[in-house]
């Protein structure tokens, strides 16, 4: 099947849309909306507001052109058995995981907090990745999914930039996979690390992967007839 390419930074990023799959990566309400783990943590989830719309507009082509779609999530189970100690007690927090918020249990499984947001639900048969790390690939069945359908690119959207965002990348790339993360879908609470994130990423030749864009990205999977005609 021909390669395509998608422009992005540190060169033109060449792959197969079949052997590639988005990842969106913990766009919950806990992140983005107000009264969840990000505010707990002193953060202005507002800030994150910029990536919905672009991360829908990929979601919505990917899923046109037939890609594979994986959903993450970060959060513990109801009795906490998943959460490290240190990180239940990191920050200090006077709610913190597991503690009851204005979205239900902070950072826990079927709470409101914890459902990704509206505007980026994923469609039924689109697999869901619930992680209790930062990392998406960390005690999860990413891997062996990814594996399975044969996936070599990922196209990484989601929050935030640094944290869940940039562990994700560095476990896919120490796996052999090429990513590119779209910059303006994904989201930092704070503005230098958005940039410095998206730099570490293309720096020394592309040492942990690519950087483009929305519009890039849906041009490159555009100019690709169908998944299943391929
Ligand atoms: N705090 C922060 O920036 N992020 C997280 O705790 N998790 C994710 O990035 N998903």
């Amino acid at each position: 099947m021909a390669e395509r390419v998608i422009m992005a930074e540190p060169y033109p990023l060449a792959f197969q849309p079949n052997a590639t799959a988005l990842l969106i990566i913990d766009m919950q309400r806990d992140f983005l909306q107000s009264g969840g783990f990000g505010e707990m943590l002193g953060n202005d989830v507002s800030l994150l507001r910029s990536a919905v719309a672009p991360c829908q507009k990929v979601l919505e082509t990917a899923r046109a052109m037939g890609l594979l779609v994986i959903h993450t999530r970060e959060g513990h189970r109801p009795d906490l058995s998943d959460a490290p100690p240190t990180k239940l007690s990191r920050g200090r927090l006077a709610v913190g995981i597991g503690d009851k918020g204005p979205m239900g249990r902070v950072l826990v499984r079927g709470e409101q907090g914890h459902e990704i947001i509206p505007e980026l639900s994923p469609f039924p048969g689109e697999p869901i990745i619930d992680k209790s790390g930062k990392g998406s690939f960390y005690e999860t069945d990413l891997d062996l999914m990814l594996r399975n359908h044969g996936i070599k690119t990922l196209i990484v959207c989601g929050v935030t930039t640094e944290v869940c965002v940039h562990s994700t990348v560095r476990q896919a790339n120490d796996r052999g996979y090429e990513c590119v993360v779209l910059s303006d879908c994904v989201g930092s609470y704070l503005p230098e690390f958005q940039r410095a994130g998206l730099a570490m990423i293309t720096a020394q030749g592309g040492i942990l992967g690519w950087v483009s864009d929305s519009s890039a990205a849906i041009s490159a999977l555009r100019s690709a007839s169908s998944v299943e005609e391929n």
